[in-house]
Order: structure tokens, then sequence, then C-alpha cells
């Protein structure tokens, strides 16, 4: 259901009205929990979320939020996600039978963890392993990766002293990375949330300057991670919606590239 909701979207582009009827129709018929409603692009970020989804077999129901025309300026995306950053979800079966939303792709994947007991172990040993190695992502791996993007692929000019900073930071990060997965399969020993939250931005070294045949340990947990299916699902969510999106275009990078706070 999840995937044919999500489908429907990605294939139509149209509002988010016609998935969700269905979606919830289904979901209804079915007797099951209600779908999951997602906001999201088809980012490395994004990525988490469809793919934690997709692994636990969660319904949801796609909406996706084009950050290259704005949207997540929309005051109805903000009162779910006040930093107008996506990904962000709504589970109408949150804690106490009521709806709750969450924004922040490492609540949100320490959440879906919680609810379905599943890639976040309970134990507070277990927890912890995977926790630090989520912070490691959520504040290093992806801002720095993204910095790369930005002075790499799409600032207007060249700053040569930036990219070098960037791309080294990454360089350092895979080490770590690569010296962790020496020893265990994935980062927390077992596959987990911390291993879902880096498989989007690990998956686009090329473009961030760097080259696998320096983390051989990561290269192995790549292609491993790459051959799940949840994890193709997860990564092909939404990928039509972007194609012909320019980041090079100025009215896109007017959107994304030097916001400051706003009033509204
Ligand atoms: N810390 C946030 C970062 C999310 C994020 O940066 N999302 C980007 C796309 S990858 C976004 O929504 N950008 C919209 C914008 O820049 O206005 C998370 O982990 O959820």
């Amino acid at each position: 259901m999840a995937k044919r909701a999500a489908k429907t979207k990605a294939v139509s582009g149209k509002t988010t009205k016609p998935a969700k009827k269905s979606a919830a129709k289904s979901a209804k018929s079915a007797a099951g929990p209600k779908p999951i409603d997602l906001y999201y692009w088809a980012t490395p970020n994004g990525f988490k979320i469809s793919i934690m989804l997709e692994e636990c077999k969660l319904p949801y129901i796609l909406h996706p939020v084009n950050i290259s025309k704005g949207e997540q300026f929309k005051p109805e995306f903000l009162k779910i996600s006040p930093n107008n950053r996506m990904p962000a979800i709504v589970d109408p079966n949150g804690p106490g039978g009521r709806p709750i939303s969450i924004f922040e792709s490492g609540a949100i994947l320490q959440y879906l963890g919680r609810k379905t007991g599943k890639f976040y172990p309970a134990d507070e040993r277990g927890r912890v392993e995977v926790d630090q190695w989520l912070f490691w992502q959520v504040g290093g791996v992806g801002p720095m990766a993204g910095q790369v993007h930005h002075f790499k692929n799409y600032a207007r000019e060249t700053i040569s002293y930036a990219i070098a900073r960037y791309v080294d930071e990454v360089n350092r990060l895979y080490g770590v990375m690569n010296k962790r997965l020496a020893d265990r399969k994935f980062l927390a020993g077992k596959y987990s949330i911390a291993d879902m939250a880096c498989i989007g931005w690990a998956n686009g070294w090329e473009k961030q300057g760097q080259h696998m045949d320096e983390f051989p340990h990561l290269k192995r947990w790549l292609e491993t991670m790459k051959a799940r299916p949840a994890v193709k699902r997860g990564m092909e969510l939404g990928l039509s919606l972007r194609q012909g999106v320019d980041m090079k275009d100025p009215k896109v990078q007017a959107v994304l590239f030097g916001q400051r706070a706003r009033a509204n």
C-alpha cells in the first residue's frame, strides 16, 4: 500500500489530495494502521525516512515538498517543520492514539525505531551504540557533505579554500567510518537506523571528491546497503519528481541559498 500511494504520487506529481484519499481508503478497508504522512523530497536527508518506512513495511502517504520551488515555506508545512526543512512526518497513530508531528531526520528515525521496535535496540547499551553513530551522521556527515555539494557543485564562485576544507572533513569522516566498519558489518554491529542515516550521503562520495579505494570497508558496507531491496526502494522514492530541477537555475538558487530569518 505504501508503495502504491507513493507511486501514484510520484508518477502523477499532482497535489497531495488524490494519493491521500486512495491510501486512506485502502488503509480503512484493510483495517490496518492509518498511514503515516511523509513530507519528503528525494535527497539524502529524505532517503533516511523513506528507507526506514520501507524497511519497517509501514504504510505511508507521500507528500512531496518541492524545496526548489519554496514549498518548505508554506505555512501548513511550517506548522509541522518550523525549520523549513524536510523530511517531516505526521503519525496519526501517535502516543495515546493521537496524531504527532515530527521534524529532524534523527528524531524521526528514533521515533519510528521506538514505535516499531525495529532497527533501534531497546536495551540501553545497544541504544547508545546506535545513538552515537546516528548523531555523528546528523551533526557531521550530513552538514559537511552538504557543504561540499554546495561549494563544489552549486556555488556561483569557486572558492578553493572552502572546497578543500569540506572535502578534507568529509574525507576524515569517511576514514572514521571505514575504521569503524573494519571489524563489524554495520555501524552499531547490527543493521540499524544509524546505517540508514548514512547511506544517502555516503552514496554520493564521487560528487564529494572522494575515492572508495581509500576506504575498502566503507565500500563493502555501501555495496551491502545498496543490495537491500528496502534501501533501493527508499532511494528511488520521488526521484522522477526531482528530474529536470536545475540547481544552477538562478530562480532555484534564490529559493535555496542566502536564506535569512523571516518574519513569518
Ligand atoms: N537537520 C535536518 C536537515 C534537513 C535538510 O537539510 N533538508 C534539506 C534538503 S536535504 C531541505 O529541506 N532544504 C530546504 C531548504 O534549504 O530550504 C534533518 O536531518 O532533518
